[in-house]
């Protein structure tokens, strides 16, 4: 019989190779299944229970958030602000770090997270998912900064994502690679299913929103031809994919071999930096991405590399095989100086001091 192997059997095993990881990690973790699993319920039942739909509130990013996004964040929120095991939180839908309540103990992680990202497919029934990234806390006071909150993600501690698809899989690395985890609703627990996820050497697909390809710098226009074997060596093609849902895409790249690519244009010089959000999408999917062999590029270099200045800055995407993500790099440092130029400041702005 094989082995049953859950999230906390799975960290445990994996802890003993860090004696002085503490047991408040185990937990950390064992939280975000938690929350993944109340999330998944109203997930697959949101067309019955009138959560559907959006809302009339609006996020950060002036996005109206779908009833579900505010369940979501509620639902990590008030599974994680109590347990002493944090000293701040971030969410994409908020707009400042989220303190620990006052009445709470505080911890030595911080945690970030896109409570529900590709919300906008929700109504469509196509896969959504979570994104958390964890950091260990650096400031010297009881209570958890910005400071705590924006570290590049070469500095992550733990990453991992929920997908609410034909399954709900919960995959996580805590630096020693990759592994998934696909929940059995009949015991409510996730079990290991997809040990240490490797990046396969042949990719199949390649995912971008080909619709944009008229704001494309002509590097990244070039790059995607090379994907389809039109440019350069005529290389096979790789097949299409994009659901428009980061977690989804980046899911089915990892498992299959692929990149997926959101570049940043010069629809408006002034905002050269694309769409994904660094400290809620790029660092955790970023993380994985190496932990698995592969490779996460804001299109100049690492995008764990990038020391954050802003909670909810935007950067370019590359992710996938190592490969394909650096020859993208190489396409655009041949073709698209206008666009590094207006890029590049963005790169080595430093954060405000709070
Ligand atoms: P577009 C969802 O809003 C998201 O941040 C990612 O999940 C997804 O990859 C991307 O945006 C889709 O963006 O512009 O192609 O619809």
């Amino acid at each position: 019989m094989a082995r049953i192997v859950t999230i906390e059997r799975h960290i445990l095993e994996q802890q003993k190779n860090h004696p002085n990881a503490t047991g408040v990690f185990t937990n950390l973790l064992y939280d975000m299944a938690l929350a993944a699993k109340i999330i998944a319920r109203e997930t697959t039942r949101a067309g019955l229970v009138g959560i559907l739909g959006a809302s009339e509130d609006h996020n950060v990013y002036g996005e109206q958030q779908q009833k579900l996004d505010i369940f979501a964040d509620r639902t990590i929120f008030r599974i994680n602000d109590h347990t002493g095991r944090l000293c701040a939180m971030a969410s994409e839908e908020h707009e400042e770090i989220i303190e620990i309540p006052m009445n709470f103990d505080t911890g030595r992680y911080v945690l970030l997270y896109d409570p529900l990202d590709g919300s906008s497919n929700i109504d469509v029934n196509v896969s959504v998912g979570t994104i958390f990234a964890i950091h260990r806390k650096i400031s010297t006071g009881e209570r958890g900064t910005l400071e705590d909150v924006l570290q590049a993600g070469r500095r992550l501690v733990a990453a991992g994502y929920v997908i609410y698809g034909s399954s709900t899989m919960m995959v996580y690395s805590a630096g020693q690679g990759v592994h998934g985890f696909t929940l059995d609703p009949s015991v409510g627990e996730f079990l290991l299913s997809h040990e240490n996820i490797r990046a396969p050497q042949n990719a199949l697909y390649y995912s971008a929103n080909a619709g944009y390809e008229k704001y494309w710098t002509p590097g990244v226009r070039r790059y995607a031809k090379w994907l389809q074997g039109i440019e350069g060596e005529g290389r096979k093609p790789l097949g299409q994919r994009y659901i428009g849902s980061l977690v989804s895409d980046f899911h089915r790249n990892l498992l299959r071999g692929g990149v997926f690519f959101y570049p940043g244009d010069m629809q408006d010089p002034s905002k050269p930096y694309g769409k994904m959000r660094l400290m809620f999408e790029a660092q955790a999917i970023g993380f994985l991405a190496e932990q698995a062999g592969g490779y996460a590029s804001d299109g100049v270099g690492s995008v764990l590399d990038l020391e954050p200045y802003s909670l909810h800055q935007r950067v370019p995407l590359f992710v996938g095989n190592r490969d394909l993500v650096e020859k993208a790099e190489e396409y655009i440092r041949l073709y698209d100086q206008e666009w590094l130029e207006a890029y590049r400041p963005f790169r080595t702005l430093k954060m405000e001091r709070a």
